[in-house]
């Protein structure tokens, strides 16, 4: 019914030149004119679009009118999606040394140097970094086949970057990786609380959601900016940055002190209240206004619209909370206050946390790289067990120890102890956290292979080998959504040159590996997803009364879980949270109280560097590190056309800068010049730029949450320049 992919048996022939054989490239079966549908593969709302084809490929996109999650409307990164595929900088063939290759010698070169370093240095000198924008089945085939094809230990992903925060607190808190909600539940609520999270310009189809709620909500804001979603608001707190966990335990101790807890809830469901409960006494509006900011008034006002909005209540968070030093902690205490006050488990509730990429969320349960494909736990030898007879994989090749998180992979880099490093579609030369120091480390690898759709990345542009991959709409499979719910996106599109989809890549490097026999089964990304739905039986995550993508397509995709028990009722409706029985996934089946003291940011104000650096998102038009929107003409007229500095007037007259001018931001790591934007959007001694520009992570300070190991991008002390 699409473009299907060639799920044949590798041949030698095939091998050496694929396109030629068809691999990748095997034309529609849709009607030349056809539309289809597919899911979006920027953001993790996962917008249904129609894709409209010309002479067999998609030409043009529209929002998909009947899919239940944006139900007929996109931002502009959806409407711009095919844009990004046509651009000149797409990587179209191997590249070693800069120098274009077949694939036969871009594979070869590609095994014989990752053995040559694991052979003489062991499995831990080659590491992966995988991502959360990929195709679900691409990305498990990339984790089993690193781990246990090629036998490497050490693999993470982008989504350190971003949601790692997330899991680690909801596995403490929940005992499962487990976001909650539905985005029924934007329209459900009668107050809702977005903390530290811009929906307006990065999940503006979430806020479309939130803009249809007809119960006339209280929507408050905690932000140290005023934000286009704070300026929407109802009640916006503009707190000092990084002082989220002494407010939220702070809203606790008013909470606890005015009658605003569930005790039937707290009793029969969790675990731990009544020492929580004493920790946040110490928490008093006094100390708590001191260190956020707040007035005793805006305090109590903000307790009191929590108190008078049981039981429908939901709060939510993005990146303002998942990167910080006590990030962890922060969104746990955001989960306290939701099961405190009975805010769980019911329709416009919960303690939602907001994923960012396309597939983060298939990535925290699939990518082999912190857990065990399907969310299990590789130290578990009965989980072990477990995963290698649903994938057919013999246990013994399933490595018994997690992977280093992805700053120690970066460490051991440093140290030498990591000598390869593999990245897939991410690029982190311009992502990650102190950027020059990363860079730095890059440069001292003797293997660095970058798989991108573009060969100009900052990262690509590094790379002794880059291996050019098919992108969204060039390949099929499946994403997961930030509502637990998997969408299927078609192949549409033909890639360029000699381009693969990346599953196709990872099949190739399994043949060349000599490792193929392993994944006998894995010969599509269909194939893939029924060795996935096996891995999930008696998950919490549970996909395998799932029929497969003809009626995942059908239903409007469908949320996890999916278990073949209940499948007949969950069919009916097609919209689930979880939780509503009050049972958790800990072996007790209660939520867990987590709370700890609150410490200062590692970076602070000093004399020299008086003014805190926020990063974030900038424009709805803008992704990331703009691989593929700043292709886009239409995309560019709606983003500033220079690199803004967000800054208070009061810090310009203090430091002489006028609106429209050049300014020099200088941290202790590095500096860059960008053009002064005088607004009162950011508090005076805080300063804003949007992480869009490949200089701003130059500024960044390297810190980490301890339990999540998720980089604290949001706060670094610099001082301004005139230039
Ligand atoms: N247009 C667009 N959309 C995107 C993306 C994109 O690049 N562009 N990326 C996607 C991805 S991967 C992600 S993770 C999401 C991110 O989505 P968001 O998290 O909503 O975006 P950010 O702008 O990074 O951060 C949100 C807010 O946190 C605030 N903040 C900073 N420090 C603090 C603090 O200490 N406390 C509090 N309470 N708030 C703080 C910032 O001022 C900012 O407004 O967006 C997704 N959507
Ligand atoms: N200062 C600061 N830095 C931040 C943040 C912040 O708020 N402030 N946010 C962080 C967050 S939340 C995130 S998620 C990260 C994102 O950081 P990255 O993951 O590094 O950003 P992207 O630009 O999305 O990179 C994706 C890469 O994959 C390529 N690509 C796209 N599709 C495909 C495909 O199908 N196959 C292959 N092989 N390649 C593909 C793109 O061309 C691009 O090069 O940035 C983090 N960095
Ligand atoms: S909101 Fe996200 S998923 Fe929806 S169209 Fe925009 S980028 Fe795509
Ligand atoms: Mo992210």
């Amino acid at each position: 019914m699409t473009f299907r992919e060639w799920d044949g048996p590798l041949t030698a022939d095939l091998v050496r030149e694929p396109a030629k054989f068809g691999l990748g490239q095997v034309p529609s079966r849709l009607a030349p004119d056809a539309t289809t549908k597919a899911i979006c593969g920027y953001c993790s709302t996962g917008c249904g679009l129609k894709l409209h084809l010309k002479d067999g490929e998609a030409i043009n996109v529209t929002p998909d009118p009947d899919y239940p999650v944006n139900i007929g409307t996109t931002c502009p990164k959806g409407w711009e999606a095919l844009t990004a595929l046509d651009a000149p900088d797409r990587a179209t063939t191997p590249l070693l040394h800069g120098e274009a290759v077949d694939w036969d010698t871009a594979l070869k070169y590609f095994c014989g140097k990752m053995r040559g370093i694991i052979e003489k240095h062991g499995s831990e000198a080659a590491a992966f970094i995988s991502t959360g924008q990929m195709m679900l089945e691409e990305m498990a085939y990339l984790g089993a086949l690193a781990k246990f094809g090629m036998g490497l230990i050490h693999g993470d992903g982008n989504t350190r970057q971003c949601m790692a925060t997330a899991v680690t607190a909801y596995k403490e808190s929940f005992g499962f990786d487990a976001p909650p909600f539905t985005y029924a539940d934007f329209e459900e609520s009668d107050v809702l609380v977005f903390i530290g999270a811009n929906p307006c310009i990065a999940h503006p189809i979430m806020w479309q959601r939130v803009l249809r709620n007809k119960r006339k909500p209280e929507v408050i804001v905690v932000d140290p900016r005023t934000t286009e979603t704070a300026m929407s608001a109802t009640q916006h707190y503009a707190i000092k940055p990084k002082s989220d966990l002494t407010l939220l335990y702070g809203l606790a101790y008013l909470l606890a002190r005015d009658g605003g807890i569930d005790h039937d809830f707290v009793k029969a469901n969790t675990t731990g209240y009544d020492a929580f409960a004493s920790f946040v006494s110490s928490f008093t509006p006094m100390r708590v206004c001191a260190e956020t900011g707040l007035s005793t008034e805006q305090l109590a006002h903000f307790a009191q619209t929590i108190r008078d909005g049981t039981p429908r209540v939901s709060f939510w968070w993005t990146m303002g909370v998942n990167q910080g030093h006590q990030a962890t902690r922060t969104a746990q205490a955001i989960i306290n206050l939701a099961l405190m006050t009975g805010n769980i488990g019911k329709p416009g509730t919960g303690a939602n946390s907001i994923t960012g990429q396309c597939n983060a969320m298939g990535s925290r349960l699939f990518s082999n790289t912190t857990n065990l494909l399907g969310g299990h736990d590789f130290r578990n030898a009965a989980h072990r067990e477990k995963v290698g007879a649903a994938t057919g994989i013999p246990v013994e090749r399933i490595p018994s120890r997690p992977s280093l998180a992805y700053d120690q992979i970066i460490d051991a880099a440093d140290a030498g102890t990591v000598k390869a490093l593999w990245f897939i579609a991410t690029n982190p030369s311009h992502s990650w956290i102190d950027q020059s120091r990363f860079n730095r480390v890059l440069d001292k690898l003797d293997f660095l292979v970058v798989q991108d759709i573009y060969c100009s990345t900052e990262t690509a542009k590094r790379a002794h080998l880059v291996l050019p991959a098919a992108g969204w709409g060039e390949k099929e499979g499946c994403f997961i959504n930030s509502e637990r719910r998997i969408g299927y996106s078609p192949k549409v599109r033909r890639a360029p040159g000699q381009a693969l989809a990346d599953f196709h890549i990872f099949r190739l490097i399994a043949h060349y590996w000599s490792c193929e026999d392993l994944f006998r089964e894995w010969t599509s990304p269909e194939a893939v997803f029924r060795v996935l739905q096996r891995c999930t039986a008696d998950q919490p995550c549970d996909l395998t009364g799932i029929e497969g993508y003809e009626e995942i397509g059908r239903c409007g995709g469908i949320q996890w879980p999916a278990a073949k028990m209940t499948n007949e009722e969950w069919r009916m409706t097609n919209e689930r949270r979880l939780f509503e029985d009050g049972k958790f996934f800990t072996p007790d089946k209660r939520a867990k109280f987590v709370f700890d003291e609150p410490q200062a940011a590692p970076e602070q104000r000093c004399e020299e560097f008086p003014l805190i650096l926020i990063t974030g998102r900038g424009t709805s038009a803008q992704w990331h590190t703009e691989t593929r929107t700043g292709k886009s003409a239409v995309l560019a007229k709606m983003a500033p056309e220079e690199l803004l500095l967000d800054l208070h007037a009061e810090d310009a007259a203090r430091f002489g800068i006028r609106d429209g001018t050049s300014v020099r931001v200088i941290s202790k790591r590095a500096q860059l010049t960008a053009t002064a934007r005088v607004t009162t959007c950011v508090s005076p001694g805080e300063v804003f730029l949007p992480m869009h520009d490949n200089q701003v992570n130059q500024l960044t300070h390297s810190a980490f949450d301890p339990h999540s190991r998720q980089p604290a991008y949001k706060h670094s002390a610099v001082r301004l320049e005139k230039v």
